[in-house]
């Protein structure tokens, strides 16, 4: 079984094809209409982009909404994570607007999390969802080069996602994690 992948942000669908490439799930992109992000749980967004993928190629479709929730903010940017500087700000400015955000904020208390849930839509109408999260703080400066998005002020440990390897990012992110639910609770539904 073949999935589309119902993303337009080309590092998740490179992070997907490693992490999914050994677990034996198939994947390609296609040219999908772009998708009002209405719901307000990452749940509620990942499925509006997976059924929408999913009716457009008349295939299995996998969507991704993820975000990171910041404890000093009540949980933001969270779902708006993508817009959390404006429309077509880059991601040095969604960094910049939460370090500002978190000026004042001690080193003990810039806890976050990155969360990922990962809807699959099948044609027949069945959906699988599986959540993914990983623990940790937001830096006081960016740090490292690799990734994308927030990745050079998430701190897991004392490395940001950006001073780490694809496969050490890979094995506690919360993409991770969530595609290893997946892998998992498509080899149940497989079987049934
Ligand atoms: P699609 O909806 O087309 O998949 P998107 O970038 O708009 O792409 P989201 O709505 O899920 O995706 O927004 C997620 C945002 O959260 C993303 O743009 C990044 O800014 C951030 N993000 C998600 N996963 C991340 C990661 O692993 N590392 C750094 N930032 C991440």
């Amino acid at each position: 079984m073949q999935f589309v992948l119902a993303t337009h942000n080309a590092n998740k669908v490179r992070e997907f094809s490693r992490i999914l490439e050994p677990l034996h799930i198939k994947v390609g992109t296609a040219d999908l209409p772009e998708v009002a992000e209405t719901g307000t749980t990452f749940e509620e967004n990942a499925y509006l982009k997976a059924a929408s993928a999913c009716q457009a190629t008349g295939k299995p479709a996998i969507a991704d909404d993820s975000g990171l929730c910041v404890h000093a903010l009540n949980g933001q940017p969270g779902v708006h994570s993508a817009r959390y500087a404006g429309e077509n700000a880059t991601d040095a400015d969604r960094i910049a607007k939460l370090l500002a955000a978190l000026r004042e904020v001690p080193a003990k208390d810039r806890l976050a999390k990155f969360v990922c849930v990962i809807c699959c839509v099948f044609p027949n109408g069945d959906i699988l969802t599986s959540r993914g999260e990983c623990e940790g703080a937001i830096a006081a400066s960016p740090c490292g080069q690799d990734g994308f998005g927030y990745d050079p002020v998430f701190l897991v440990g004392d490395k940001t996602f950006a001073q780490m390897s694809s496969s050490e990012k890979d094995a506690v992110s919360h993409r991770g994690r969530a595609l290893r639910v997946f892998q998992s609770d498509l080899q149940l539904y497989q079987r049934k």
